[in-house]
């Protein structure tokens, strides 16, 4: 078979492969589009699938530090030329799941009850063909209506955020859906209970009193930075996930990059010096896929602060990890929130 080329067409592209990461159209890992729509998916066979959800209005971050609507795009074009085999865990993301990119999400920037509608939609209609939904937003108030999406299909749905910061205020600019409120509208969901929350990895300088205040009268758990240097990520994420799979039937994951320190994270829009390493993150990463994964969101990705594009490589590696991880604990065979860590399931060795 000969591919020819509109203005060099005497050049078979196909017998010469490309493989370069600068052309065609940059989507996440080079994969190829499916809609985000249940009988696509399922005609298609789609487990996992890339979508943006490019939206920043609520934060006040779009005022001194903007971009994070631009990180889906960020991500396709830092990811472009990026394998997809994990040689640890022996797994080829791509073939195990048939990932794709379906794309962003339609959003409004003056509208966000238009928007968390959108975006609620979209994650439920890949939900519902039994998939793994990977949103990257935009600001952490795209979390609500992935929340939402899974919350409403679970009877009991665990919640873990890594993030450096409490987003528990009741309310914040007169709004109730900024990226500052998740807490408190997670659990007027009847499926999400307190105590099957944990954060992991707070740390600096911009919490208020009544941010604290909430979390410990609703006994919602905070794993700090401090103590994940003292016992070690190990302990803590498998301290973290034992708590929020307690007793559900799912567990909705997001990823706030600013938990990350800005020696690794530089491209995030409210960073806070004396966060997780990059070692530490994708040891996380590892922890949370190797119990199963319902969906995975991953915010707060700039990536116009960062030329050098590592804060995208980053979080894609995160994502990466998390599916590798997964796809071990769907092979292990072993019950949702049972770990393949600690259950003693082998990764291939290559002695
Ligand atoms: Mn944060």
């Amino acid at each position: 078979m000969s591919d020819t080329h509109p203005t060099t067409g005497s050049v078979d592209f196909a017998a010469v492969g490309s493989g370069a990461a600068m052309e065609g159209i940059p989507t996440f890992l080079s994969l190829p589009f499916v809609p985000p729509r249940t009988a696509d998916l399922l005609s298609q066979n789609v487990r996992a699938l890339f979508l943006g959800a490019p939206y920043e209005g609520g934060t006040i971050s779009h005022i001194f530090r903007p971009g994070s609507g631009q990180g889906p795009r960020g991500m396709r074009l830092a990811s472009t030329h990026l394998k997809h085999y994990n040689w640890e865990l022996d797994t080829n993301i791509v073939d195990h799941y048939n990932l794709r990119d379906g794309g962003d999400i339609p959003v409004s920037p003056v509208d966000s009850q238009l928007t968390r509608d959108s975006i609620e939609f979209s994650v439920g209609e890949v939900l519902d063909a039994g998939a793994i939904p990977i949103v990257v937003g935009g600001d952490h108030s795209v979390s609500y209506p992935c929340a939402a999406a899974v919350a409403k299909r679970h009877a009991r749905v665990g919640v873990l955020v890594i993030d450096s910061h409490l987003d528990s205020a009741e309310e914040a600019y007169g709004h109730r859906f900024t990226h500052a409120s998740l807490y408190p509208r997670l659990v007027e969901h009847e499926s999400i209970v307190p105590q099957n929350i944990a954060i992991v990895g707070q740390h600096g300088n911009s919490v208020r009193q009544k941010e604290v205040n909430w979390l410990r009268e609703h006994d919602v758990k905070v794993y700090f930075q401090n103590e994940i240097w003292d016992r070690g990520i190990d302990a803590v994420v498998t301290d973290a996930l034992d708590r929020v799979w307690d007793g559900v039937d799912a567990v909705y994951v997001s990823f706030d990059t600013d938990a990350v320190d800005a020696a690794y994270m530089p491209g995030t829009c409210s960073s806070e010096p004396g966060g997780l390493t990059a070692r530490e993150l994708l040891r996380a990463a590892r922890l949370v896929g190797a119990r199963g994964l319902t969906q995975l969101d991953v915010v707060e990705l700039a990536p116009v602060w960062d030329p050098s594009q590592i804060s995208a490589r980053l979080a894609i590696y995160f994502i990466i990890n998390a599916l590798a991880a997964n796809a071990w604990h769907e092979r292990s065979q072993l019950a949702p929130g049972q770990s393949c860590v600690s259950s003693g399931v082998e990764t291939p060795t290559f002695d």
